[in-house]
């Protein structure tokens, strides 16, 4: 097994020669493979695998500094706990005996909904985020359930549940080999990618057009990726579901529809033609802010193509129209024939995704089985509206949270009205947060658990291999061994899950165990299953892997599609190619009818707010976000090497609007929105359409108690501040973060 390569020469650590290690990196959706150089024990370096079978040497500059994030002097390297209004350091017993002693008896007093549970997005970066928080959702048994989901792609997960009968069924636009990719509210050349795990983005978007394939990019700034595209179209934002609308009326009005080999597996088109019929290009085009004309040549540009995809990410969920939107952009993808085939949008098949069996009608999707105790929002795959955390902790009755489970989130930054969510954690009976930093968040914990650095654990993509633009599997073993007084992730999760369900003290392979006992039974007596008529026992000893995590890994593997197991994985450090993406429909379908549902009921019954947004002509200034290539949400802001120069979080302002509002190029302006106020410097930019500011989220690191002394010293502001939680998705819960009225004048 060649998963340490030569050591190479330098100044290792005495006894320790320098040696590299193959690492996948966790900091964003590209995984690209790292080679990690380690010295010491330490990462002192980080370069593209140029043998990695799917990043092929790609990396960006947030890769390059894994040692450096690895190495953070701020990383939290014990437990803390709260004792008389302070946090101390304290031991893993401490810590997991006082989660077991206060949590018991609040779920005995008050139900399981006393105790809620926000899971960030960093767990779908780890193999413990992966694992286990689906077992400790179920043993607390909550209905409080929040995530980083309803921030982001929860309108893609519904409109695919309704679509497609299963939520986690995301079509992936075949970006290797479309001919036209129509893409919007995405700026993959600073994000490289979401619901699309595609390593070196940017160089895809180039190939594709090397090879005459077309680029149209829908922003309403002239961002990096626009600026590669064929066609930049900016729409005034919030708009996308009304311009999505108007290209499938084009496609039915001029006879472009095309379903292919689809055709048999779809039904609704004709109500989807009805339902679109007055959206017109020229009943949308002033809502837009576009040229009708323009909106016609896209939709026959889209379905002139030999092949094509649409494909919608950040800017086009979290806005007023979010599901719609998702939804049309797979209503797209079919009527032109490029759902589920090469060259437009296909779903991949992942390694742990149990094997395909055969095609049959499934139970559908419901949304809305249950409601949030304080506004009503409808429940969406099983969770609540993070905007509406706080409220559910601030209102006294059955059902409110009095303990917080927090894993790998930081609500207080990313989510609306920060400062209302920080009251409110301060007023919970107990928190627990399993984070490495002590953050906005974290430092209202009572009890904080840290994970170790990443270099220190395993890793596989179980999230991002199922969105991934060709099927692979890497497993990365932990690159250096952990490190004296830490705890693996994976541990820390299974402990948590026996402290909160009255297992407190008992062996944390009980919890892996546990689940490959009740896995492997329903296996073994399913016919469609690859381990049909064996022995659960003897299947179970069968399992690899060195940790409980592992063996859970390698159970998935063996009741996966491809006949692997995990020491296939270990014998191939760079990963294993399982081939370009296929057709999967029907296969994949799981609605009640078995077909694509084109026009799902609560699809429907939500066009009516669509088309009354026809006749909305806001007047004054809305807000959009932006990435920064160097940036990562809230948390990569301690890394010195990702933070040095001026500050990222300035307000853009097109020169006209600068103008009309006397702003100056370097001068502070105050912009205020239903939520509040925050200030932050002008830079003066065309790359913004008029009528259209954008400022970064995931700033803002200047409250008291914080230990992230890089990000402490930064400027920058908390552009969620400017919401007070109330605009959401309706179908989705999802926030909206996009398009939100503001007012912006000069600071005093
Ligand atoms: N460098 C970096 N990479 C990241 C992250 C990061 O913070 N930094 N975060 C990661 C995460 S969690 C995610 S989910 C992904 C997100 O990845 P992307 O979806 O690519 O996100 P953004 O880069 O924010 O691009 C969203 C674009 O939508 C545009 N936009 C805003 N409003 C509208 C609108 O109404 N209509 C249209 N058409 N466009 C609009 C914005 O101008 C922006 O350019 O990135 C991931 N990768
Ligand atoms: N205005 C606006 N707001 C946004 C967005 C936007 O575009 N505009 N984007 C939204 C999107 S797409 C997302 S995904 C959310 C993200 O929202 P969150 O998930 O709440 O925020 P992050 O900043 O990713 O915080 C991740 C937390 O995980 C911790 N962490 C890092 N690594 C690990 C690890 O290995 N294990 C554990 N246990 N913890 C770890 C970090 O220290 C940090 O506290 O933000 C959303 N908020
Ligand atoms: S593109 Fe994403 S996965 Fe690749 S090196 Fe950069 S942060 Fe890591
Ligand atoms: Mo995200």
């Amino acid at each position: 097994m060649s998963r340490t390569a030569p050591a190479v020469p330098t100044a290792a650590a005495p006894g320790e020669p320098a040696r590299t290690a193959l690492r996948v990196c966790p900091l964003c959706e590209a995984t690209c493979g790292l080679t990690l150089t380690i010295e010491g024990g330490r990462v002192t370096s980080a370069r593209g695998d140029r043998d990695d079978i799917f990043s092929r040497g790609f990396i960006c500059p947030k890769g390059a500094s894994f040692g450096e994030l690895d190495a953070d002097p701020d990383r939290l390297r014990t437990p803390l706990i709260r004792e008389n209004g302070e946090l101390r350091d304290a031991t893993w017993e401490e810590a997991f005996d006082l989660i077991a002693a206060r949590t018991r008896p609040l779920i005995e007093a008050h139900g399981p909904n006393a105790v809620g549970v926000v899971l960030g997005n960093p767990n779908v970066h780890t193999m413990a985020g992966g694992l286990y928080p689906p077992v400790l959702l179920s043993a607390l048994g909550t209905r409080n359930i929040y995530s980083a989901s309803t921030l982001d792609q929860m309108p893609k997960h519904v409109s695919s549940g309704l679509l497609f009968g299963s939520a986690t069924a995301i079509p992936v636009p075949d970006l290797d080999r479309t001919d036209h990719l129509l893409l919007l509210g995405a700026n993959p050349l600073e994000s490289n990618g979401s619901l699309c795990t595609a390593p070196d983005f940017p160089g895809k978007l180039k190939a594709l057009r090397r090879r005459g394939g077309t680029l149209t990019v829908v922003d309403p700034r002239r961002t990096r990726t626009a600026q590669l595209a064929d066609r930049h179209v900016a729409i005034r934002p919030g708009t996308d579901a009304l311009l999505l609308a108007a290209l499938a009326q084009v496609l039915f009005e001029e006879g472009l529809t095309d379903l292919g080999a689809l055709a048999a597996h779809v039904e609704g088109v004709a109500e989807v033609e009805a339902a679109v019929k007055d959206f017109t290009p020229e009943a949308v085009a002033a809502a837009c802010g576009m040229d009708a004309e323009e909106i016609r040549t896209m939709a026959r540009e889209l379905a002139g193509a030999p092949t094509a995809a649409v494909y919608g990410r950040i800017g086009s969920c979290t806005v007023e129209h979010g599901t719609l939107a998702s939804w049309l952009v797979d209503v797209l993808n079919v009527l032109t024939g490029n759902l589920d085939r090469p060259g437009g949008a296909l779903f991949p098949l992942s390694a742990t995704e149990r094997a395909p069996r055969p095609a049959a009608p499934g139970k559908g999707f419901s949304l809305g089985r249950w409601r949030s105790r304080v506004s009503g929002h409808p429940e969406a795959k099983g969770e609540l509206p993070i905007a509406a955390l706080a409220e559910e902790i601030e209102t006294p009755g059955e059902g409110q949270i009095r303990a917080l489970i927090v894993i790998a989130a930081n609500p207080v930054l990313s989510a609306p009205d920060g400062d209302r969510l920080d009251r409110a954690l301060a007023g919970l009976d107990l928190m627990v947060s399993v984070d490495p930093y002590l953050n906005e968040t974290s430092r209202h914990a009572d009890v904080v658990l840290p994970p170790p650095p990443p270099a220190q654990s395993a890793h596989f993509d179980f999230a991002f291999n199922a969105l991934a633009v060709s099927n692979q599997a890497r497993f990365s073993p932990a690159a250096v061994p952990l490190e004296a007084g830490l705890m693996d992730e994976c541990e820390i999760h299974a402990r948590l899950i026996l402290a909160v369900s009255g297992m407190h003290g008992a062996e944390p392979s009980a919890v892996d165990d546990m689940v490959v006992g009740s896995t492997l039974a329903k296996a073994v007596a399913d016919p469609h299953s690859p381990l049909f008529g064996g022995d659960a026992e003897e299947q179970a000893r069968l399992l690899g892997g060195r940790s409980g995590a592992e063996r859970r890994l390698d159970m998935m593997l063996r009741l996966g599609p491809y006949d692997l197991v995990l020491e296939d994985l270990l014998q191939a450090p760079h990963g294993i190619d399982l081939g370009p993406l296929e057709p999967r429909v029907p296969q994949i379908l799981k609605t009640r009818s078995g077909r694509v549902e084109l026009l799902p009921g609560p699809i429907a019954d939500d066009l009516p707010r669509l088309r009354a947004a026809l006749a909305e002509r806001p007047a004054g200034l809305v807000l959009v976000g932006r990435r920064h290539l160097r940036s990562n949400n809230s948390w990569l802001h301690n890394v010195p090497a990702l933070n040095g120069g001026s500050n990222r979080c300035t307000l853009h302002v097109h020169p006209d609007d600068a103008a009309r509002l006397g702003l100056e190029d370097g001068a502070t302006a105050c912009v205020t929105g239903d939520g509040g106020s925050v200030e932050a410097p002008v830079e003066i930019t065309d790359a913004v359409r008029p009528g259209v500011v954008s400022l970064p989220h995931g700033w803002g690191h200047d409250r008291p108690g914080i230990r992230m002394s890089v990000a402490a010293g930064r400027p920058g502001v908390n552009v969620n501040q400017l919401l007070d939680g109330s605009r959401l998705d309706p179908l989705s819960g999802t926030a909206v973060l996009n398009a939100i009225p503001v007012e912006v004048v000069p600071s005093p």
